[in-house]
């Protein structure tokens, strides 16, 4: 079957949409499995399979200004240029007052659309993986470095981390010397997200959050279809009450770490999922 090729009712034109999606088809630093550059294609075909009406929220994404603008090109960049060109063309975007919703690829695409906001701005990343070391493979722009990058930008007690079940010793240890504040999964399941998003607002407050979401903070029965799958992991409700906790404070949103080439079709359909839900309950809030 055929579909069109961007994002399901993205029907608005770029100069009246309240958010805009971007693709970010970037695998470059992938450690283990690569493919997560067919994403931002896999996810928009996804996207085609759900209703545009939803009766939990009672809103219909017809009612909702959203643009696709399609995937940048960094096919054949390194990925301190990646960084830049996303830098660069959100940076526009929040020039224009649009909302960027940025389909990875994978996580090292992050720092490129963190950098185009301001430095008081607070991070919430859901993510299997600390992310925190400050090279990985002589690449400091590697997928294994994601929340270290973004604490090259904001500061270290700006961003939270929810989901967390790996790292290296020296990651962990490094992270507490910083006092990144960061909660793992075993918390997660045994005190529930809604108290532990409780203790997240401690820290957040009300101030403007942008959520990067690395699919991989799913457990893998839910999202088997990632670049580092680490089980033990997030069930899809827990993500959508982190959207919902703070879906008044989001100016910015990314998903990466789908990848294709390991998914039967179930990861990009809860990609396209959140994607859409995530439009639905931060819209005109
Ligand atoms: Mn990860």
């Amino acid at each position: 079957m055929n579909f069109p090729d961007y994002f399901a009712d993205a029907e608005a034109s770029l100069n009246d949409a309240e958010y805009v999606i971007v693709g970010v088809p970037y695998d470059k630093t992938s450690s283990f499995r690569p493919g997560a550059k067919k994403a931002p294609e896999e996810i928009r075909k996804a996207s085609w399979n759900f209703e545009t009406y939803n009766f939990k929220t009672g809103i219909d994404l017809r009612d909702i200004r959203f643009h696709d603008y399609g995937n940048v090109d960094v096919d054949n960049v390194r990925p301190d240029e990646m960084v830049k060109i996303v830098k660069d063309l959100v940076t526009q975007l929040l020039r224009k007052n649009k909302f960027p919703i940025v389909i990875g690829g994978e996580h090292s695409i992050t720092s490129g659309v963190v950098q185009a906001f301001p430095e008081d701005i607070m991070v919430l990343s859901l993510d299997a993986h600390l992310d925190f070391r400050d090279k990985y493979e002589n690449e400091e722009n590697s997928h294994a470095c994601a929340n270290r990058r973004i604490t090259d930008h904001i500061k270290v007690e700006n961003l939270v981390v929810l989901g967390v079940r790996s790292a290296e010793k020296e990651e962990f240890e490094n992270a507490k010397k910083k006092k990144l504040f960061y909660i793992d999964s075993f918390e997660i399941e045994k005190r529930g997200i809604k108290k532990v998003l409780e203790e997240t607002k401690k820290h957040i407050g009300n101030k403007q959050v942008y959520l990067t979401l690395d699919i991989d903070v799913l457990d893998p029965v839910f999202a088997p279809g990632t670049s580092t799958p680490e089980p033990l992991g997030l069930t899809p409700f827990d993500v959508l009450d982190c959207i919902d906790y703070y879906s008044s404070q989001f100016v910015g949103f990314d998903l990466v770490e789908v990848c294709p080439p390991f998914d039967n079709g179930e990861t990009a359909l809860l990609a396209a999922k959140f994607i859409r839900e995530f439009i639905r309950r931060t819209w005109q809030k």
